[in-house]
C-alpha cells in the first residue's frame, strides 16, 4: 500500500495550524500536526481530525439540488447555475436590486475563492441588502479601527509571545483557539506567558483559560464597560500616560480621557462586580508590567457595549505605550495584504436598513435586521436570499423569526456542502467540492496572526469530472446573471493569479513559486511596529476620541444597575464545536452531551431547580427547553449557554447532528438588542429559567 503525505493549513478555525495529510493508496486515511510548520510546530486540535469525518461524511452534498415539489432533486451543474442566474435576474427586474439579500458566514472568510468571487456576484448583485456574520462578530473591532486609524483591518494583534502582562476580557482561546490573535498552539503561548508575567482573565465564567491563567476575575456580563474606564480613570490618578512613541500621532487622546473622568470608580464597582481596590491594583500592575497589553473578544464584542469595550481598549493601548510596540499590540504585515492602497477601509451609514433605519458599515446591514427586512412588506423588501457559508436561522438572533420568514421569499440560493437548518429551506443548493481540492491560501488570518507568517498549499485531491471549486461556481453564476442583466461581466483572474499579484505587491514583495515550495509555510518574523506609517484616517493620525463612541458614554452612565435575583445568559464554546456546522462529525460528537444550561447552585436553589433538572429558558423573544447543570466556576446570576445547536429542527440533512442533544441559543436573543453601532448583543441577556413541565411519554 502506498502511503503519501501532503502538507496543508487547517481552514476551519483562525488558528492555520499546519496539517499533515497522509493518504494510504490515495484515500486520505490520517492527519497529525505538521512538526515542520515553523508556526504552528505540529499543533491540532480535534477538529483537524475531524477533517476526516468531513471528507467521508454521507451527508455531505456532491451535486446541485433543486426543491421540487417540496423534495430536494439532483441537477446539473449547468441547469442549476441557469436556473439561479434566470431567478436573481427575473427577481431584480420585478421587485428592484434591493430585493435579493445575501448573507456570508464564517468560513466564507477562510477559503480565497469563495471570498473573493463572492464579492464579485456582490458588485454586479448591487443590492444595499448585504448581511454576515461580522455583525454578530467582530463588527466592534473592525469599526472602532476604522474610526480611529482609518482602515477596519488595521487591528492591532496581541504579541503574545513577547508581552510579560495580558489583560484578556471576554475571551476562551482554551476553546475556541484564540481570535483576531491567530496562535496556533495558544495554550502553549499562554502558558509561556504565565511562567514570565501574568495573564489576566475577565470573565463571567471561570473558564478553561481562566483556570490556566495566573488570576480570573469574574465580571458581571455587560459591566466591562465600566471596568475599563474605572482603569483608565485610575491609571491617570497614578501615571502619566507613554505617549512619547505616538508623538505627532495623536489627536484627541486628552479629550478622549476628560469624556471618561466623570466616571465614577464606586458605579464602576457596582456594575462590573469587580472590587475598587482590585481596579486600583490592576491599574497599577498594567503601569508597573515592562510590556503590558490588553485585548478582548467575542464576550465584550457580541454584548450591549460591544464598539464601546473595544474603544476603551484602544485607549487602555495607548495610555500604556502598548499600541504598535513589540510585545503589546501591533498589526499584523500580511505578506498579501488587506490593507492599503486598493483595499476598502470600511465605510459608515452611507446607506441605511428599510425597516429600522439602521446604518450600513463597511457595505454591510447588521444582520439583525435580515428577518424584519424580508418579512414587513413595502417597496425595497427582500424577495430572495442568498446564503454563502452560513447558517443564520441558527447563528443569528431570533433565529426563528427568520426561520418563519425564509418560506416567504420567492427563491433562495444555499451556498453549501450541507442541508442545514438554513439550506433546508431553499430552492437551490450550490456545493463546491470539497476544499481539499483548491489551492488554499487564509487571505484574512495570515493578516492577523500573532507572527508575520504566509503559506500556500497546493490541492491535495484531484478534482473530479463533476466537481466544481467554490470560484468557478461563483464566477460562473456570477457571469450568467450578469447576461441576462445585461451588465458588463470581466472574468477575474483565477485566485493563483490573484493571489501572486497579491504577495508580489506586499510588504515582503513574495513570489507565488518560492512560497509554495515551501508548503510548510514561512515565517516573516514577529510582529513589528507598522502602524503609525499605516494610518488612513482623513487626519493621518490615531483619532482617539470618534463622535459616534464618544456619543455612547451617555448610554453607558444611564444604563441600570443588576437587579436582585435576575439571571444574564452568556455563550460559551467547546473544544469540539464549530459554531453550527461540525455537529455531523462522528469524532466530535461522541461521549457525552456538551449542551447544557451552567447554572450558578445559589440560583437553582432559589428558584427550586436540583442539578441535571430540564428546564425552560425563556426571554422575550421565546423559550427553549434544555438540563441544567450546576457550576461555581460561573458568577451568581450568569447562566450559560453554548450556541450552535438546535439541530431537531431539520427533518433532512445532517443525521447524525440530529442526534445532537440541545437547543439553539438564538430562538433566545433578539434582533432588537444591539450595541451602539449595530453588532448584535447575543450575551448578557436576561433570562427566566423555570422547571420544564412534565410531559407524559417524555424521559
Ligand atoms: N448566541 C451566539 N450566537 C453566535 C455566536 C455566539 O457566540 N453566540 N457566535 C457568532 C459568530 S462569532 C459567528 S462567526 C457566527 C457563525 O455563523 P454562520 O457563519 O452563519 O454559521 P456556521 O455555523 O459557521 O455555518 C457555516 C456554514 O458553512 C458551511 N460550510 C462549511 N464549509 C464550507 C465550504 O467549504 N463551502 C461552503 N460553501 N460552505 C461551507 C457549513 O455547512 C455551514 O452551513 O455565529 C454567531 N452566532
Ligand atoms: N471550538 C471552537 N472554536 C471556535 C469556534 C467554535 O464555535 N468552537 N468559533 C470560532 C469563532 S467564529 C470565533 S469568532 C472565535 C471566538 O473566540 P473567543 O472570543 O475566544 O470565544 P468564546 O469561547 O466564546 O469566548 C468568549 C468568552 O466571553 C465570555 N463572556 C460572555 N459575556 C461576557 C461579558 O459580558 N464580559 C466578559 N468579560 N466576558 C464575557 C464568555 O464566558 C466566554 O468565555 O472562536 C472560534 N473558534
Ligand atoms: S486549532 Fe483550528 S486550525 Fe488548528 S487544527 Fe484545530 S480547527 Fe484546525
Ligand atoms: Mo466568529
Amino acid at each position: 500500500m502506498p502511503i503519501t503525505q501532503a502538507h496543508r493549513a487547517c481552514h476551519l478555525c483562525e488558528a492555520i495550524c499546519g496539517l499533515e495529510f497522509e493518504f494510504t493508496d490515495g484515500a486520505l486515511t490520517r492527519i497529525r500536526g505538521d512538526a515542520l510548520d515553523p508556526f504552528s510546530k505540529g499543533h491540532i486540535c480535534p477538529k483537524g481530525n475531524a477533517i476526516l469525518d468531513l471528507e467521508s461524511d454521507p451527508d455531505r452534498l456532491t451535486q446541485p439540488l433543486r426543491r421540487i415539489n417540496g423534495q430536494f432533486v439532483a441537477i446539473g451543474w449547468d441547469e442549476a447555475l441557469d436556473y439561479a442566474a434566470s431567478e436573481l435576474a427575473q427577481i431584480q427586474q420585478r421587485h428592484g436590486a434591493n430585493a435579493i439579500g445575501t448573507y456570508l458566514g464564517n468560513p466564507s472568510v477562510h477559503h480565497f475563492g469563495t471570498l473573493v468571487y463572492a464579492a464579485q456576484l456582490l458588485r454586479s448583485i448591487k443590492s444595499q441588502n448585504v448581511f454576515s456574520a461580522s455583525s454578530v462578530d467582530q463588527w466592534p473591532h473592525q469599526q472602532v479601527c476604522t474610526l480611529m486609524y482609518g482602515h477596519q483591518f488595521l487591528l492591532p494583534i496581541p504579541d503574545v509571545d513577547h508581552c510579560d502582562y495580558f489583560l484578556m476580557l471576554g475571551a476562551n482561546p482554551a476553546a475556541s483557539m484564540g481570535s483576531l490573535m491567530t496562535a496556533p498552539g495558544v495554550v502553549g503561548r499562554l502558558k509561556a506567558l504565565t511562567a514570565r508575567g501574568k495573564l489576566l482573565v475577565v470573565d463571567p465564567r471561570r473558564t478553561e483559560t481562566a483556570a490556566l491563567a495566573s488570576e480570573h476575575l469574574s465580571i458581571r456580563p455587560n459591566g466591562d464597560a465600566w471596568l475599563l474606564i474605572a482603569l483608565l480613570n485610575a491609571m491617570r490618578r497614578q501615571a502619566e500616560p507613554r505617549l512619547t512613541r505616538y508623538a505627532g500621532h495623536l489627536l484627541d487622546f486628552e479629550q478622549a480621557l476628560e469624556e471618561l473622568a466623570p466616571f465614577d470608580i464606586q458605579d464602576a464597582q457596582a456594575h462590573s462586580g469587580v472590587p475598587v481596590e482590585t481596579i486600583e491594583r490592576i491599574a497599577a500592575e498594567l503601569l508597573a508590567a515592562k510590556r503590558p497589553l490588553v485585548y478582548g473578544r467575542i464576550g465584550v464584542s457580541i454584548q450591549a457595549y460591544g464598539s464601546l469595550c473595544q474603544w476603551l481598549i484602544q485607549l487602555l493601548n495607548i495610555y500604556l505605550g502598548a499600541l504598535d510596540a513589540p510585545g503589546g499590540v501591533l498589526p499584523t504585515r500580511a505578506a498579501l495584504p488587506i490593507t492599503g492602497k486598493g483595499t476598502a477601509p470600511g465605510a459608515f451609514a452611507r446607506w441605511h436598513s428599510r425597516v429600522r433605519g439602521l446604518p450600513e458599515f463597511a457595505g454591510e446591514l447588521p444582520v439583525a435586521a435580515l428577518a424584519e427586512e424580508i418579512l414587513t412588506p413595502g417597496d425595497g423588501q427582500i424577495r430572495a436570499l442568498i446564503t454563502i457559508c452560513g447558517n443564520p436561522v441558527l447563528s443569528t438572533p431570533n433565529g426563528a423569526m427568520l426561520e418563519a420568514a425564509l418560506p416567504g421569499l420567492e427563491f433562495r440560493l444555499a451556498f453549501d456542502i450541507y442541508i442545514n437548518e438554513t439550506s433546508r429551506f431553499a430552492d437551490l443548493i450550490l456545493p463546491p467540492a470539497s476544499v481539499l481540492k483548491h489551492t488554499h491560501y487564509d487571505s484574512v488570518f495570515n493578516a492577523f496572526a500573532v507572527r508575520n507568517v504566509t503559506r500556500i498549499n497546493a490541492p491535495l485531491l484531484e478534482k473530479g469530472a463533476n466537481d466544481w471549486l467554490d470560484f468557478e461556481i461563483l464566477s460562473a453564476l456570477t457571469e450568467r446573471y450578469c447576461k441576462r442583466v445585461g451588465k458588463p461581466f470581466q472574468a477575474l483572474p483565477d485566485p493563483q493569479t490573484l493571489i501572486a499579484q497579491g504577495l508580489k505587491r506586499g510588504p515582503f514583495g513574495l513570489d507565488y513559486d518560492a512560497v509554495a515550495a515551501q508548503s510548510h509555510g514561512i515565517d516573516l518574523g514577529p510582529l513589528e511596529p507598522s502602524l503609525l506609517g499605516r494610518l488612513q484616517t482623513a487626519s493621518g493620525k490615531i483619532e482617539c476620541a470618534p463622535a459616534l463612541l464618544v456619543g455612547d458614554l451617555k448610554r453607558l452612565a444611564q444604563s441600570a444597575l443588576p437587579r436582585e435575583g435576575e439571571l444574564r445568559l452568556i455563550g460559551r464554546r467547546d473544544i469540539r464545536s464549530n459554531n453550527s456546522w461540525m455537529h455531523n462529525a462522528p469524532r466530535l460528537i461522541k461521549g457525552k452531551p456538551r449542551h447544557q444550561l451552567l447554572m450558578h447552585p445559589s440560583d437553582l436553589a432559589t428558584r427550586g431547580l436540583a442539578d441535571g433538572a430540564r428546564v425552560c429558558v425563556s426571554t422575550p423573544t421565546g423559550t427553549i427547553e434544555t438540563d441544567v447543570l450546576a457550576s461555581d466556576a460561573l458568577r451568581p446570576g450568569v447562566a450559560c449557554l453554548p450556541h450552535g445547536f438546535g439541530h431537531q429542527r431539520a427533518e433532512v440533512g445532517l443525521r447524525r447532528a440530529r442526534n445532537v442533544v440541545g437547543a439553539s441559543y438564538n430562538d433566545l436573543s433578539s434582533g432588537a438588542d444591539l450595541d451602539a453601532l449595530g453588532n448584535a448583543a447575543l450575551n448578557g441577556i436576561l433570562i427566566e429559567v423555570s422547571a420544564a413541565p412534565i410531559r407524559a411519554g417524555a424521559g
